[in-house]
């Protein structure tokens, strides 16, 4: 469908629709982002692309907050009966309604079939009453008739401190016949097969097209979009000219917005930012997010109500969260609902003009993960913050406790998206300062998403001396290393300050060691091959520590070498308990390391 309405606009052309779902062609079989033909998000996964436009519409409501009426959008989504079944319409209605975005209007293609069964095999709810619960303004119409579509639109703009519904009742495959002619109409086998020899034939003949020639626009049709086109012209032209004038009566302004738009990395005071040592990297982020609040005007952060322990406070006390009838905030608190918060960050980021940010606990990035693998192929530079990084949540329990997230995390990392890069950046810093480092590499990736996992505990901070402008380059040697060393100790995270205690111990015994922090095995890998030989030499003895699956260093230890890890669900007990219990020590760094030099 939106291929062919963008056909109508001239976005694509006859033979473009004849190539649809065919190598190389651009309409492949779910709509892929490319903003210059019309389609403005990647669809497929149901239930994403509605909550993108939720994203949006807040985005919108953020900027018309700073700029007025020149940043006056209606987000337009669409809607099926598997998008309202999936779990997430839940998240995206109840926040659109809360928050009362009466510029974003959704229209619901109801029409009671869906891809295996009729919708009545699944589900009995009425949808009207649950978004009416939910403050949307509901209008219900026969969404096969073009003077009702227009009637509710026309009611939906008008509709104030409220997101709008319209439930289209349609006919599944509306003039579609089967190979005996007989009516294939609100049928579950038309969803997605082509319909394939007579019956396309019939269904051609039917809608009044020539099976023969079938990529044909009727005459009358070009002529309702030409005219059409020809409005949209002038209607386009009028807001350029409001908004040539409102950029003349409001010089900085318009400079804003257009820097906002510009999408670059913003300027900030790094080297002012200063860090208590020995900090939780949760804490050290906050540090941070409290000067992004103030230097970074089109940031918005986001938490699935966490923002006291995720530590997202930081941003929070220097703004307000969004209400109803306030957007002058840049906080949104979006209630427990992880994978809907994400969708809307991503939202934000097509929208464009602002950069997202959203947080939660990194055992509960499971609940995200769908959306993080969509910001990736859609390369959306949205910030993943992710604290409670290991099983040093403690008395939490395994539930609680990420052991295997990190390594399905930095699968992204490699993964390539279609430019060729990583398709996402995944930092662990090591302490407070690296933190800093790595929240500077995430706002100035402006072409992927970024994962910052973060600590609950407080870490010693690394070696004085250590040079952490190399957090850059993924993998670096901090300070009071040893050259020629006998082994090399490699870690993320605050594994990092239990390999430098068991290197003290090591050091009794004349044992030569350099100690790598390697905060993303995926950005030191884009290095090149000298620097990594520097790092971490071919030949190299390597001990490898992690809280997560061993295979998170695997990778950067190699064959020559051992990593220890955690491989089983984690407990409930304080951490410094679990840190004995399971081997997170210097001592046991000292025997593991002995063993394997020995
Ligand atoms: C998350 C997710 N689960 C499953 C699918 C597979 N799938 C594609 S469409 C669809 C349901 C189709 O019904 P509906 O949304 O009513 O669309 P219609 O057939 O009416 O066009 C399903 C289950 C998917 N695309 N995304
Ligand atoms: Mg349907």
């Amino acid at each position: 469908m939106l291929y062919s309405v963008l056909a109508l606009t001239g976005k694509y052309n006859m033979n473009e629709l004849s190539q649809f779902r065919q190598w190389g062609s651009p309409t492949p079989g779910h709509p892929e982002v490319d903003v210059m033909r019309g389609v403005e998000n990647t669809s497929g996964p149901l239930g994403q692309g509605h909550t993108f436009a939720v994203g949006a519409a807040i985005a919108a409501k953020f900027l018309k907050a700073r700029f007025g009426e020149v940043m006056n959008q209606t987000i337009y989504a669409y809607i099926s009966d598997g998008g309202v079944q999936e779990e997430i319409s839940q998240g995206s209605g109840r926040i659109a309604g809360h928050l009362g975005l009466d510029n974003l209007v959704m229209f619901y293609d109801s029409n009671d079939i869906q891809l295996s069964t009729e919708t009545d095999a699944v589900t009995s709810e009425d949808v009207a009453k649950k978004y009416e619960a939910w403050n949307w303004k509901v209008i219900t119409i026969n969404g096969n008739d073009p003077d009702a579509i227009r009637a509710a639109l026309k009611e939906a703009k008008a509709t104030e401190k409220q997101p709008t519904l319209i439930i289209g009742k349609t006919i599944m495959g509306k003039g579609a016949r089967k190979a005996d002619n007989s009516s294939f109409e609100s049928n579950c086998a038309t969803h997605g097969a082509p319909l394939g020899g007579d019956a396309y034939k019939n269904t051609i003949i039917n809608l009044g097209g020539n099976p023969e020639n079938p990529f044909v626009i009727f005459p009358e049709v070009a002529e309702l979009y030409a005219k059409r086109a020809k409005e949209l012209e002038s209607i386009v032209a009028d807001k350029y000219a409001a908004k040539a004038n409102w950029a003349k009566a409001n010089p900085e302004l318009a400079l804003k917005m257009e820097t906002f738009f510009q999408g670059n990395a913003p300027a900030v005071d790094w080297n002012g930012i200063a860090q208590k040592a020995g900090s939780a990297t949760r804490a050290a982020s906050a540090t941070v997010l409290a000067a992004l609040a103030t230097q970074v005007e089109n940031m918005i952060v986001a938490s699935a109500d966490l923002s006291n322990s995720d530590k997202t406070d930081g941003f929070l006390k220097k703004t307000h969260a969004f209400t109803k009838d306030d957007f002058s905030g840049a906080f949104l608190q979006a209630g427990v609902s992880e994978l809907t918060m994400a969708c809307i960050s991503i939202g934000m980021s097509l929208h464009g003009g602002v950069i997202p940010a959203c947080a939660t606990f990194f055992v509960f990035s499971d609940y995200m993960k769908p959306a993080v693998r969509m910001a990736a192929l859609m390369e959306q530079p949205v910030k993943f913050i992710w604290t409670h990084d290991a099983f040093r949540v403690g008395e939490d329990g395994p539930t609680h406790e990420p052991v295997e997230q990190e390594a399905q995390i930095r699968l992204m990392e490699k993964l390539k998206n279609h430019k060729g890069h990583n398709s996402m950046l995944v930092l662990r810093p090591a302490d407070a300062e690296e933190t800093t480092q790595a929240w500077k590499l995430a706002m100035e990736n402006t072409s992927t998403p970024t994962a910052l996992i973060l600590s609950r505990q407080n870490i010693a901070n690394l070696p004085a001396g250590t040079d952490y402008a190399q957090t850059s380059k993924g993998a670096y040697v901090i300070a009071g290393s040893d050259s020629n060393p006998d082994v090399i100790l490699v870690a993320s995270g605050s594994e990092v300050s239990t390999l430098v205690a068991g290197a003290e111990l090591l050091r009794k015994d004349g044992i030569k060691l350099s100690i790598v922090s390697a905060p993303s095995e995926g950005l030191f890998r884009a290095q090149d091959k000298e620097y990594q030989e520097t790092v971490i030499p071919a030949n190299a003895k390597v001990f490898g520590l992690t809280a997560g699956l061993p295979v998170n260093l695997q990778g950067l230890v190699g064959a020559n070498g051992k990593v220890f890890g955690l491989e089983s669900f984690g407990f409930s007990a304080p951490y410094e308990v679990l840190d004995e219990k399971l081997g997170f020590t210097a001592e046991n760094v000292y025997n593991q390391v002995k063993a394997l030099l020995a």
